[in-house]
């Protein structure tokens, strides 16, 4: 396999889009196509600022490095969730988030969400009977609360997540398995700004994982190989196996999903309806938009704990 730009011997064949590219050429492409998706999805611009949130994974790491690169203003914001599970999930994360900040001088903001808030994600999870053994659901209401609220406390403009096409594409899946119309209205590679809650972005979204992958390889970024152990056997893992499946017979058929159906989005297919829309006010205690009565869901949880006559503080 021969480069199509040089003719050099090719680094990274992407049958799915018919294109070689020798490691240089490839290093090149991967920042001009992100800079292609963040004007066709009119994401940010230069005179934005930018908070990335940073895992330690692959996809946020290479975004980060992306947009650097791009010379857009991106600041980093990584939260420590407390999740060792025998491998040091966490602290070797909020290593490497830290690690990659200072070797390219940039900022990294950090939320570790037991100082703040008295208690690990997983102990969150137990106390607050919201998942128990499984604390995804109290793990992304926590990451969704922190983002917004150092976005609004910071003044940063936008959100930005490391989201790739597979991740994009099993969610898909997954909500059109159960024409989830409130979340196929809402999937996009842009929220726009809503009730005081910063622009959401997905920069990476129409990149394979395998691209991050080799993105991250080439330019020597060093990252988490570790998925997060919580996430073994998790659904949108087994749809990102039948999905590389389909992709395995059909080269581009996981893209084809994904674009096709934000043609269908704009086109109006799944269209919010005005009465459909929740009403939202300001959580009394927190101050971020909420749908429920009183105080939001994140604010109750942390009530719950605190009121708790059992839990030591
Ligand atoms: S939600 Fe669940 Fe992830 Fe949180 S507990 Fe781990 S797998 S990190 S994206
Ligand atoms: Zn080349
Ligand atoms: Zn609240």
């Amino acid at each position: 396999m021969k480069c199509r730009t040089c003719g050099r011997k090719a680094a990274v064949n992407m049958r799915q889009h018919k294109l070689a590219l020798c490691k240089e050429h490839y290093l090149e492409w991967i920042p001009e196509q992100t800079e292609r998706f963040i004007k066709k999805y009119g994401m940010f611009t230069h005179d934005e600022k930018i908070l990335v949130a940073v895992s330690g994974g692959k996809d946020s790491l290479s975004l980060w490095d992306i947009l650097n690169r791009l010379g857009y203003h991106a600041d980093g914001l990584y939260i420590g969730l407390g999740i060792d599970e025998g491998i040091a999930y966490s602290s070797e994360s909020h290593r490497l988030a830290d690690q990659f900040a200072n070797e390219h001088g940039l900022r990294l903001h950090v939320v570790d969400v037991e100082a703040e808030y008295g208690h690990t994600i997983p102990v969150f999870a137990d106390l607050s009977n919201r998942g128990k053994g499984r604390p995804c659901s109290v793990c992304g209401m926590t990451k969704r609360h922190v983002m917004n609220r150092l976005a609004r406390d910071l003044g940063y403009d936008v959100l930005a997540t490391g989201h790739n096409l597979d991740d994009e594409a099993a969610t898909l899946f997954g909500n059109t398995l159960t024409w989830s119309k409130e979340f196929l209205v809402r999937q996009s590679p842009v929220l726009d700004e809503m009730n005081g809650l910063a622009r959401k972005v997905k920069p990476l979204c129409r990149f394979y994982e395998k691209e991050m992958t080799a993105y991250a390889l080439l330019r020597g970024i060093e990252y988490i190989y570790e998925e997060c152990p919580f996430s073994v056997g998790s659904t949108s893992i087994y749809y990102k196996q039948l999905l590389n499946e389909l992709e395995n017979e059909r080269p581009g058929a996981k893209l084809i999903f994904y674009l096709n159906f934000l043609e269908a989005r704009k086109n109006g297919l799944f269209a919010p309806q005005a009465q459909a829309l929740p009403v939202m006010h300001s959580c009394p205690s927190c101050g971020q938009p909420t749908t429920a009565p009183d105080e939001c869901s994140f604010c109750r949880m942390i009530a719950k704990v605190k009121a708790d006559p059992n839990i030591p503080a």
